[in-house]
């Protein structure tokens, strides 16, 4: 059986079993994504091997709130994230409130940087970097068509400092699944970035009004003040 999805995102898998005659004359592959992001449901999280899947709750007493759960499921195509927000916590819905993703995506704690909002600190690792609203200019629709850039500060250094690249809008794609979830993808091939073969680290955060509101992985204020940084999220190929 053939999925259509793929080839209309002009995505490439590692080890594609191509077919001519797709629609359009683009290819089409043999890929079943194990994630659908289109039908308003969840469900398919739970048929995945859970050992697979990697997993972030929230502290208890977060400087940010707004964010409870993360899941993140790799394979040789594309990353898939699911993330549990609390909707008081996303109290406006427009097109300046949207969503970070950061990726150490050689897995090389010495390239990058950003280690702002993630530990530890004084070793930022983040290699690139997706920005973009959840939320279209009407509030109503939801449509995560990020940019893309890549660590442009000092090696390992803190600060706001990207350089944004071009990048298809498909390499992204998402759905709201009923107020409280947001259930994602990034497309691998589409990323004009090389990622390590084995593992990467990933951590999220959610803006409102350009301050975020809710970040994963957190911890616990360590003083009751700032920020509890956390590791990002090591995530494994599933290949
Ligand atoms: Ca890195």
């Amino acid at each position: 059986m053939c999925i259509t999805m793929l080839a209309v995102i002009a995505c490439k898998p590692k080890n594609p079993a191509e077919q001519p005659g797709g629609e359009g004359g683009e290819s089409m592959f043999d890929y079943i994504p194990p994630i659908a992001i289109n039908d308003k449901s969840v469900a398919d999280w739970d048929k995945l091997d859970k050992s697979k899947v990697s997993e972030a709750t929230c502290a208890n007493l977060p400087y940010f709130p707004g964010l409870k759960k993360m899941k993140v499921y790799a394979d040789s195509v594309c990353i898939f994230y699911m993330l549990e927000y609390d909707p008081q916590e996303m109290a406006s819905h427009t097109d300046v409130d949207g969503m970070h993703i950061y990726i150490n995506a050689d897995n090389n704690t010495e390239t990058g940087g950003f280690w702002d909002l993630f530990a530890p600190i004084n070793k930022g690792d983040v290699d690139i970097m997706f920005e973009g609203a959840l939320w279209d200019a009407d509030g109503n629709e939801f449509s995560y068509t990020p940019t893309f850039s890549t660590w442009s500060g000092q090696t390992n250094g803190e600060g706001w400092l990207w350089a944004e690249k071009p990048v298809s809008n498909k390499v992204a794609g998402s759905q709201l699944v009923g107020d409280n979830i947001i259930e994602g993808r990034l497309v691998l091939e589409l990323i004009p970035f090389t990622f390590d073969k084995v593992a990467f680290e990933i951590g999220v955060d959610i803006y409102q009004n350009f301050e975020s509101v809710g970040l994963l992985p957190q911890g616990d204020r360590p003083d009751g003040d700032h920020i509890g940084r956390a590791k990002k999220l090591y995530v494994k190929f599933d290949k």
